[in-house]
């Protein structure tokens, strides 16, 4: 029996795993994890079948027009490192890409092993889906706190009043917040007196516990100035507090004050006066704190709103206060230690910035096509399903690469297109410590640091990405540390940890460290900004809100009636890493979800197929009826769309549709002061299919 941790989503929950001539055979909830006490979910439950899934990669594979063989990995490696060298010779070190998606997140040394193997190449082109989920956090944290790992997060101990926009975590885990069990943490708020309300054009299973506002899509920006105008108006402000830490109200206050509550209701929905009572609630607690996650990230305005609800939680004198946001304190201070480095930087010499180390994903097609892009690493990733690829644009371009290489379990929609796969381990077969975001930031409620052994050992044919980063220098001739020995130690070391040999034997279920305590943060030495005062007023985020808001306004207005696209995060998917899982996935597609009026107005009954179309593209998919979903708002889950899959057999006979042919990119649909893609708030029109039309919406 293994004593382990979970690493498909950020829960990270505490798991037993059962072994046997190194083979899972079951994986337990940890009842006796010190934080995650036994939850667990599904995916994680099961990972036993993608670890042991038949069409996983035992050998790197190699490509033949649209045959694939094994290959020996140094044939492989010195092949693919002599094609990098030509392309970084002929083109520049920038014309080498990476592409990094979620699961590397949890993947400790790959990223100091791909990081330093870019160092020596010379290239920053860092492409990620970062840039789908959270850069605009990292971008407007950079602006207002002066760091961009400098990442608050709700006191949810003891908060009273807490405002969720965009977020759903009893079903995703969370994101960028350690937040396990959540069901139980948003219950105990409601039975201490306090008042949860979840915003989001659909009700998600999250609200079961606590309260509901429907909002419609990518219109948050509006009610979040509204709310911060009518907070500073009611007189719900901490002027001490603002006087001693902070700077930039009056400007904060001057960009807001065009926004009243019954101007934000004609876009989003809210009515004024559910505003109000959000915002006197607020006020009357003692403690009240706003979050949110993608589903504001991924829309238009990703930073302006986290700015927005920033600067409500900071001037209303809960950042940093007991039941307000916490700024957790994590091993060391890694906020400080990365600050150069992952702030935001013009290196691509456009308008768009690298956000925490990664350029948009949104961008990639465009950069492939202007010539700029040439070679492609992707590690952990799927970008054809996950990121926009309107109307297979991506698709076409990944296909023109010299050189394009997945580090994979599997050979997945995009491996299709590559010329190497490498076959890599999955996390029972890797030694770690959990995400370094939750264990050095310290976003975490209750912190606590632990190490997992390697549960099973990988198969001959199957290298670990550091190795795989190691050896590729190597063949190029470029300086790389051999070898990973010791780097966890001296992290753990860093900030005065037991050694990972310590942790396995006298703390396997996890060791507490210092609740974060309140009233650490502002002020002089943690704030990072150049005066050390918090910014409410960056002057390049203002200016966007100023300069564009009420043209989207108007926007807005206009499309009041039409359709909006939104995604779904289900309970048995974690994006398209699971979709091979036949203990998962039952269903054969996923489906289309419409309120009851729009149905009928369409015309379609729960089964019958709808065309979606965007600007970008068009699909054809099944529809469930559901009054959970706002009128004028179609939910469909993302990364699905697996018929082209031939290297994940389960998942072709359930392939369902890419709703990412429906997003657009390049310049005009990515964010500038983040990266973001925008991937929630599309306007699409939906209408009832014809019997004869093809999944890929042709006649
Ligand atoms: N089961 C499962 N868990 C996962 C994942 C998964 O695929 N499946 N993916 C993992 C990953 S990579 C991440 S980043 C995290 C994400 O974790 P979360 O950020 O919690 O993501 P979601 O569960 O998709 O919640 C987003 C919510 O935003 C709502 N929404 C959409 N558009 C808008 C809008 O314009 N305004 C507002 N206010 N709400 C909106 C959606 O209805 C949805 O309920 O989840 C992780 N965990
Ligand atoms: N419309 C819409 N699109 C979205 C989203 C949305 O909400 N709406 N969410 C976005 C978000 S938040 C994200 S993070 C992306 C997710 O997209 P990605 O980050 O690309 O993640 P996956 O699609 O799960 O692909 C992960 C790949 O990594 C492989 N893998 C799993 N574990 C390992 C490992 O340990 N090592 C290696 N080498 N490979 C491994 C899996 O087999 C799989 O092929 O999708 C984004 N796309
Ligand atoms: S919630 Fe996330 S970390 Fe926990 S078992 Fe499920 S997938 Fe794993
Ligand atoms: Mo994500």
């Amino acid at each position: 029996m293994a004593v382990s941790f979970c690493r498909t989503c950020e829960a990270t929950c505490g798991v037993l795993v059962e072994v046997e001539d190194n083979r899972v055979l079951r994986i337990r909830a940890d009842r006796d994890h010190v934080v995650t006490k036994g939850y667990s979910c599904m995916k994680g439950l099961r990972f036993d079948e993608v670890h042991h899934s038949p069409d996983r990669l035992q050998a790197p594979i190699k490509r033949t027009g649209t045959e694939w063989q094994p290959v020996a990995w140094d044939d492989a490696l010195g092949d693919i490192a002599a094609r990098m060298a030509s392309i970084v010779g002929a083109h520049g070190p920038d014309a080498m890409g990476q592409f990094v998606g979620s699961p590397a997140g949890a993947n400790v040394l790959s990223g100091a092993f791909r990081g330093a193997l870019w160092s020596a190449i010379g290239s920053t082109r860092a492409y990620g889906t970062g840039t789908c989920d959270t850069s605009n956090k990292f971008r407007v944290n950079h602006e207002m706190y002066g760091a961009s790992m400098r990442l608050a997060h709700p006191d949810i101990r003891r908060v009273q009043f807490l405002l969720v926009l965009g977020a759903n975590p009893v079903v995703s885990g969370n994101t960028l917040y350690h937040l396990p069990a959540p069901a139980r943490r948003f219950n105990d708020i409601v039975r201490r007196g306090g008042r949860v309300v979840f915003a989001n054009p659909r009700r998600p299973e999250s609200a079961k516990a606590g309260e509901h506002v429907f909002i419609r899509p990518d219109t948050d920006v509006f009610l979040l100035a509204a709310f911060c105008n009518e907070l500073i108006l009611q007189g719900g402000v901490d002027r001490e507090r603002i006087a001693a830490h902070m700077r930039g109200f009056e400007e904060l206050r001057a960009a807001v004050e065009p926004w009243t509550p019954q101007r934000q209701e004609a876009v989003t929905g809210v009515s004024a006066d559910v505003l109000r009572g959000l915002v006197d609630d607020h006020i009357a607690a003692d403690g009240a704190a706003l979050y949110m996650a993608t589903g504001v990230n991924q829309g238009r305005s990703g930073s302006l709103c986290f700015w927005l609800a920033e600067a409500i939680n900071a001037v209303s004198g809960n950042l940093d206060r007991a039941g307000g946001t916490l700024m957790g304190r994590g091993l060391y201070d890694m906020a400080a230690a990365t600050k150069d480095r992952l702030g935001p930087s013009y290196d691509r010499g456009d308008e768009f910035p690298t956000v925490a180390g990664q350029q948009p994903a949104a961008m990639l097609a465009d950069d492939i096509e202007s010539g700029k892009v040439r070679g492609l690493i992707v590690e952990a990733s799927n970008p054809l399903l996950a990121v926009s690829n309107p109307s297979g644009r991506l698709t076409k371009a990944l296909a023109k690469l010299d050189l394009l290489v997945c580090i994979d379990l599997f050979r997945n929609e995009t491996g299709n297109l590559a010329h190497y796969v490498l076959a890599a381990p999955t996390w029972l077969e890797r030694a770690e410590i959990p995400y370094a975001i939750q264990s050095f930031a310290g976003a975490m409620p209750v912190p606590y640091i632990t190490y997992s052994e390697a549960c099973v050992q990988p198969a001959p044919g199957v290298q670990h990405e550091w190795w795989i980063y190691s050896r590729l220098a190597e063949e190029m001739g470029l300086p790389m540390p051999p070898s990973p020995e010791g780097l966890i130690d001296a992290a753990l070391a860093a900030g005065g940890a037991p050694s990972s040999a310590e942790l396995v034997r006298n703390h396997p279920h996890g060791l507490l460290i210092d609740h974060d305590p309140a009233e650490t943060f502002l002020g002089p030495e943690r704030v990072l900004t150049a005066d050390r005062l918090v910014d409410l007023a960056p002057a390049a985020i203002v200016d966007t809100f100023c300069e564009h808001a009420d043209d989207f306004y108007r926007r807005e207005l206009a499309d009041r009636d039409r359709m909006k696209l939104i995604g779904k995060r289900e309970m048995n998917r974690i994006n398209t890493s699971s979709a091979n899982a036949p203990g998962l996935v039952r269903e054969r597609t996923n489906f289309a979800y419409l309120h009851p009026a729009d149905a009928e107005r369409t015309g379609v009954s729960d089964g019958e197929r709808v065309s979606v179309t965007s600007e970008f593209g068009q699909v054809v998919i099944p529809v469930r009826i559901s009054d959970e979903i706002m009128p004028r708002t179609v939910a469909i889950p993302q990364c699905w769309g697996h018929a082209d899959a031939d290297g994940l057999s389960h998942a072709q006979d359930h392939p369902g549709v890419n709703s990412n042919l429906l997003a657009g990119d390049g310049p005009h649909n990515v964010e500038k002061l983040s990266g973001m893609a925008h991937l929630s708030g599309i306007v699409v029109t939906v209408s009832k299919a014809q019997p004869t039309t093809t999944l890929d919406g042709s006649e």
